[in-house]
Formats: C-alpha cells, sequence, structure tokens
C-alpha cells in the first residue's frame, strides 16, 4: 500500500462494526456459527474422502483446494457447502460479496505440520477492494493441535501484491511474528474472519488426531480476480496482472507465465520480497497508534 492512497474498506458486512474491527485489526472471532451437526457432517465429509483418496494424507499441512484429485476435491467442496452456505446471508450482504473458495484446511498430527507465518496470496486488487478469509474449526483449537495465530493489523503494513510468483517472506522477523501474534483458541464451529493480507501462521499440530478446519474465501463481487506473475522476462522492478477465474488461477500457480492468449490487464510496481525489521516495528507502531 502505498502512503498517499486511502486503504481499502471492508465492505459487505452485515454488522458495521464488524467491519471495522477487521478494517482496523484485520480479524474477528464471530464465535458460533455451524450447529454440532454441521461439524459433524463436515468432518465424516473429510473421512469419505480420505476412504476415496486411498493414500496416506502424509504428514504437512495442507488445503484440500490443491489435491489433484478433481473429484475429491469437488466433493469435499460440494460436502462443505451444503453446511456452511445457508449461514453465509447472517454475516455477509451476499449482493455485495461472493464466496470464491470453500475447502479444507488438514492439520495432521506431526511436527511437519507447522504452517509459518505468511499472507494469503491476494486474488484482488487489494488497494481498491478487501476480500476476507474464513475460517471455521471443525474441532475446539488452542496452541496443542495448532490453532491459527495472527498479527493483528498487519494488513495495513505488508504486501498487498502476493502470489506464488511474487513472494512475500517473514524470515528475517520470525521472533517479532511470534512476539506481537494474537493465539486464537476457538470452539468447534466458531467462525473467524481475517482480512486477506494479514500475517497469520499455526503451529504444529502435537496431538495425536488430525485437526481440521473449514476455510474460504468471500470477494466483492464486482473484483476481478487478479494473478499477479513475475519471472525474469517481466520488467525490472514491475508484476503482470492476469485476470483470470479461479480454476485457471489455481492451475497457474503450479503453471506460471499465463499463455500468450491471456491478454496482461496491467504492469504495477514490485513491492518488497522480504519484510524488514525496521518495516515491521514501524507498522506495529503504525497499528498501535490507532485506525
Ligand atoms: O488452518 C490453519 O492452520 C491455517 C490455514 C492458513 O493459514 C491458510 O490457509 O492460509
Amino acid at each position: 500500500m502505498h502512503d498517499d492512497e486511502p486503504a481499502a474498506r471492508v465492505l459487505g458486512l452485515r454488522d458495521s462494526e464488524v467491519a471495522r474491527a477487521l478494517e482496523d485489526q484485520g480479524y474477528v472471532n464471530l464465535g458460533p456459527f455451524l450447529n454440532p451437526e454441521e461439524v459433524r457432517g463436515c468432518v465424516q465429509a473429510f473421512g469419505k474422502a480420505v476412504e476415496r483418496l486411498e493414500r496416506p494424507i502424509g504428514d504437512a499441512w495442507f488445503p484440500t483446494i490443491l489435491l489433484p484429485e478433481d473429484d475429491v476435491r469437488d466433493f469435499l467442496t460440494a460436502e462443505l457447502a451444503q453446511r456452511v452456505s445457508p449461514h453465509l446471508g447472517e454475516v455477509f450482504d451476499l449482493t455485495e460479496l461472493e464466496l470464491i473458495r470453500l475447502d479444507l484446511s488438514v492439520k495432521p498430527p506431526s511436527p511437519a505440520s507447522e504452517l509459518g507465518p505468511h499472507q494469503d496470496f491476494s486474488l484482488i486488487d487489494e488497494r481498491r477492494w478487501r476480500s476476507l478469509y474464513l475460517w471455521i474449526p471443525l474441532v475446539d483449537t488452542d496452541e496443542r493441535n495448532g490453532t491459527l495465530h495472527v498479527v493483528p493489523g498487519s494488513h495495513r503494513f505488508t504486501n498487498a501484491i502476493r502470489s506464488q510468483h511474487v513472494p512475500a517472506v517473514f524470515d528475517e522477523v520470525l521472533p517479532q511474528v511470534h512476539e506481537s501474534a494474537v493465539r486464537l483458541d476457538c470452539r468447534a464451529g466458531d467462525l473467524v474472519l481475517m482480512v486477506s493480507g494479514v500475517v497469520h501462521f499455526s503451529p504444529p499440530n502435537q496431538t495425536g488426531d488430525v485437526r481440521l478446519a473449514a476455510h474460504g474465501i468471500v470477494k466483492p463481487t464486482e473484483a476481478p480476480l487478479v494473478f499477479y506473475y513475475a519471472d525474469d522476462d517481466t520488467p525490472s522492478g514491475k508484476v503482470e496482472c492476469y485476470e483470470l477465474d479461479l480454476a485457471t488461477y489455481v492451475r497457474q500457480i503450479r503453471a506460471g507465465r499465463p499463455s500468450a492468449d491471456v491478454p496482461r490487464s496491467a504492469l504495477v510496481d514490485r513491492p518488497p520480497s522480504s519484510m524488514t525489521e525496521a518495516r515491521f516495528r514501524s507498522g506495529l507502531a503504525q497499528v498501535a497508534a490507532g485506525p
């Protein structure tokens, strides 16, 4: 974000105080959202999906949107949508916002299941609009099973342009990230909302059971999806923007440069790829000073 540009507003929330909290702090736990039966249904769907995979799920954290098995991925999204979608209108004005992703965040019981500090990829032009990340744990979560941790307000001073090909890393400030983060202990079925762009992480799952969360993204309906791309052929210091549908976006994460018939919609300045301690500390001070 440039200092001279006003920050994009969070639009489409039914509760304006929730919208202000999201703009200011970048996250909010709205409490109970799915009922116990709906939570059980989502967990059972995961069990069926694993049977269909006929292979071990491994030790590392993964989102099921990246499963290569199209049928299993689609099965899970349909099962989750059946339970989550009927509630979305309680929180969002669905004439303004649309759900563009819904899958499972799977944290197997393993030291390898840690998910380090990161910002999610930006899916829209965050200088104009805000998209929101939904996180709905399907078990009670705490430090032991690797609950979500967030750095309050970090969407206000970190990169607005992020993708597989335009990374934003926090390796230089790991102690500061951990010191400034808030741990979100939740009950199964709670809804946590986060502005896409907030720095977050989840420690390894040290229990004996897999830790599941349904997670998704809503974005303003009018905002096109943007795939940010850069390689050696990109003009120095710039990022290429392509407007794609979600399936193509997910494919391009692996495939890289879009084919020549996809028009480039813009060329924008490339943000710094690694967060420095000075920038992180000054960002935190700006957040502490108020909205
Ligand atoms: O479920 C988790 O542990 C966190 C998931 C997450 O950070 C993500 O999907 O970006």
